[in-house]
């Protein structure tokens, strides 16, 4: 049934409240007659209701994926010049069961959903997108995540006769990110490897990469290739590249401006020329689900 719903999706079968919630805690949560407070628990972003995805042309031909160069049409011209078939992940560090998993085999021991989340970009443009794909949670749990364990980094492929992109220094190539062991257990933070239930295209990332809906864009990796757990904060490329602009963090804050731009509006991409610019929302909109994680931080300090 819930396939049925994922491959025949249309316009009007997407169910706009609440728009991102998982299907799996919903049907869970009804099951066992707590489906008031499971859906109370995780109501959506004060918009939910509203969540009216973006075309598939402007999600998959306005990208930034710099292995394919800077410009937002790059990627479209020649992403298709990487291969992503065979795909492998390798997972390694504090894990038992370290080892080069196959896309395949990933596959076939994930549950695929849909969520359609807000995507905030650092540059200060947005759109809504109808992802699929599981919880990084669930790929973990696949690995075995050991008690020393308190971050994950990930890796993006680096193919440079792929990538066209990758001759200019812009990035220390591979492409890294990482997340605190808690933001990668959240269960918002998902594995895309579809959208609109169509693989996802080279240009957002085939295979897979990841969706972290409340941080800014460039913490969503694409292409990934490898997963470590580890003891200690990973390096970051766009950190490592301009630790004043981005930190490690990138959690979406209208209250913290970019030092060269305010974060506290963005343009829906979509929206038209002469479209009004929207307020950016605290955590991208998903305040209640994840603001606890960051209690008594100093946002700004940890940008
Ligand atoms: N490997 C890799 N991942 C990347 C990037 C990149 O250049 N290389 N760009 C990031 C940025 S800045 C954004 S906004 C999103 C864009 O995702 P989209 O093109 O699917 O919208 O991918 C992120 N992931
Ligand atoms: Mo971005």
């Amino acid at each position: 049934m819930a396939r049925r719903w994922i491959n025949d999706l249309t316009r009007n079968d997407i169910t706009p409240y609440p728009a991102y919630l998982n299907r799996r805690q919903l049907i869970a949560g009804m099951a066992g007659g707590a489906g008031a407070a499971a859906l109370g628990s995780i109501a959506g972003p004060a918009h939910a209701e509203t969540l009216e995805p973006n075309s598939w042309d402007d999600i998959t031909s306005y990208n930034n994926f710099y292995e394919f160069g800077t410009g937002k049409s790059d990627p479209k011209e020649y992403a298709h010049l990487m291969s992503t078939s065979p795909w492998s992940v390798e997972i390694d560090g504090l894990v038992d069961r370290p080892g080069t998993y196959s896309f395949d085999d990933i596959m076939s021991n994930m549950t695929i959903e849909e969520r359609i989340y807000r995507f905030r970009c650092v540059e200060a443009w947005s759109m809504i997108i109808p992802w699929n794909g599981f919880e990084l949670s669930d790929l973990l749990a696949m690995a075995g995540v050991q008690d020393g364990a308190r971050y994950v980094a990930f890796q993006t492929l680096y193919r440079p006769d792929e990538m066209p992109g990758t001759r200019y220094p812009v990035l220390d190539w591979p492409y890294v990110e990482g997340l605190r062991m808690d933001e990668a257990m959240n269960p918002l933070t998902i594995m895309a490897t579809g959208i609109y239930g169509k693989p996802i295209p080279n240009q957002n990332g085939a295979p897979l990469r990841l969706v972290v809906p409340w941080k800014y864009g460039y913490k969503s990796i694409k292409s990934i290739v490898k997963i470590s757990l580890v003891a200690d904060e990973p390096p970051t490329s766009w950190n490592e590249a301009n630790p004043r602009e981005y930190g490690f963090y990138s959690n979406v804050n209208p209250n913290v401006s970019h030092p060269r731009w305010s974060q506290a509006s963005e343009r829906v991409i979509g929206g038209g020329l002469f479209a009004k610019r929207e307020p950016t929302l605290m955590f991208n909109g998903y305040e209640k689900e994840v603001a606890s994680m960051y209690e008594g931080m100093d946002l700004e300090k940890y940008h």
